[in-house]
């Protein structure tokens, strides 16, 4: 007789035994965002590292109000800012060894100058050159990446195959609140913690996606607790708090390097700008919620750190705006230079061997742009725009 035929008489027999595979509890993120400066975690702190810190936040600031005027000039395409950010923006480019990789998104022009890149060459993409404007082996620096979140699954597969050749490298991937929502985040975030790619995730939560906010991007209880359903420990800190952020990133680093697997990252923090010179953020954001932010901006707090313990005087404030006005003066004069570019260019990095198409296509190209010389008059400078 069958169970079908005994409904009264039926028990299901108990499944096996289950207990989770990784116990989640070390994974969870804290309740509020981990913070240093203003704190007793701030006692001790060492001078040399908050001083350069401050130096290279001023320098920052600087640098986003110099390529928001050029884009007013003409000077360049689009300039998305990020000030209100600098403390992740030059903490994650100082949490990194030389060896390492940094993958940015277009946001992200900070961090790889506090990294060592050309200020001029981080802009050449967004100047709306057709290329990245530098060499990414030369200091490490993935192109800064327009498309949301595709730069980490490239970081996961740079640090994975690192580890495969025995190379002390880890790879640092940033992205926003809104690139979270993409498939590339659950991708990279997935194959990382599988196969313990040294990674660290940093997402900049900085409330809004252009004009959606975070309550609109996401129902979870944060961004760093979508770690745990990966299997990776979330961290939750204060993006605004440059030591803070360091500490966090420093050592979630060092976990990578030693084989302990990724870390998903989320600094909370503020866009103070606009998306970028091209958007209006008073259609979708009062000034009230600006201005609330303004109080907890990432150089007034470590100013403020570094007053209380007697480190900064006039006379350090005035050489660090100096410094900041000779990188903008130096900006601003070498991206006032029309660049010379040759068009044929376009065809050079395309393929190792260029494809029969894109042979005619050059032939046409070229034929184009004879003819057009030899109507016009000689230029000594070439082609320029
Ligand atoms: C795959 C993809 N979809 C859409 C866009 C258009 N887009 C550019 S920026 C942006 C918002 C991204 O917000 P977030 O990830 O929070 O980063 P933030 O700009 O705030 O730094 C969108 C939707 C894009 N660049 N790439």
């Amino acid at each position: 007789m069958t169970v079908l035929e005994q409904p009264g008489s039926y028990r299901p027999t108990p499944p096996p035994a289950w207990r989770p595979r990784t116990d989640p509890a070390p994974l969870l993120p804290d309740a509020e965002p981990y913070r240093v400066l203003g704190t007793e975690a701030a006692d001790g702190l060492d001078a040399g590292l908050l001083l350069r810190l401050y130096g290279h936040l001023v320098r920052g600031r600087r640098y986003n109000a110099q390529a928001t005027a050029l884009t007013r000039q003409g000077r360049l395409a689009v300039y998305p800012s990020s000030t209100g950010q600098e403390a992740c923006e030059v903490a994650a480019a100082l949490a990194l060894q030389e060896q390492d990789w940094l993958f940015p998104s277009y946001r992200d022009t900070l961090a790889a100058v506090a990294r060592g890149l050309d200020p001029v060459q981080a802009l050449t993409l967004l100047r709306g050159d057709w290329h990245t404007g530098y060499d990414p082996h030369e200091h490490r620096i993935a192109p800064l990446c327009t498309p949301l979140a595709t730069q980490l699954p490239h970081a996961v597969g740079l640090a994975h195959a690192a580890r495969l050749k025995g190379d002390d490298v880890v790879a640092l991937a940033m992205v926003g609140d809104g690139g979270t929502s993409e498939g590339d985040f659950h991708e990279a975030l997935n194959f990382a913690a599988v196969w313990r790619a040294p990674v660290v995730f940093l997402v900049q939560n900085n409330g809004f996606a252009i004009s959606v906010p975070l309550a609109k991007q996401t129902a979870a209880p944060s961004l760093a607790h979508k770690a745990v359903g990966y299997g990776m420990p979330g961290r939750l800190v204060d993006g605004n708090d440059a030591v803070a952020v360091h500490e966090v990133l420093t050592e979630a680093v060092q976990r990578a390097r030693e084989g302990g697997g990724p870390t998903l990252v989320e600094a909370v923090t503020y866009r103070m700008d606009a998306h970028t010179n091209a958007d209006d953020a008073t259609r979708y954001r009062s000034d009230a919620e600006v201005d609330t932010w303004r109080g907890h901006d990432p150089i007034a707090l470590l100013e403020q750190e570094l007053t209380a313990r007697k480190l900064l005087d006039e006379a350090t404030v005035a050489a660090e705006q100096e410094a900041a006005e000779r990188m903008a003066a130096d900006l601003r004069e070498r991206m006032n230079q029309d660049p010379v570019l040759d068009p044929m260019d376009l065809f050079t990095h395309v393929y190792a061997e260029q494809t029969a198409q894109l042979r005619e296509q050059a032939e046409m190209l070229r034929a184009e742009l004879d003819a057009a010389a030899e109507a016009a008059p000689a230029s000594p400078e070439g082609t320029q725009r």
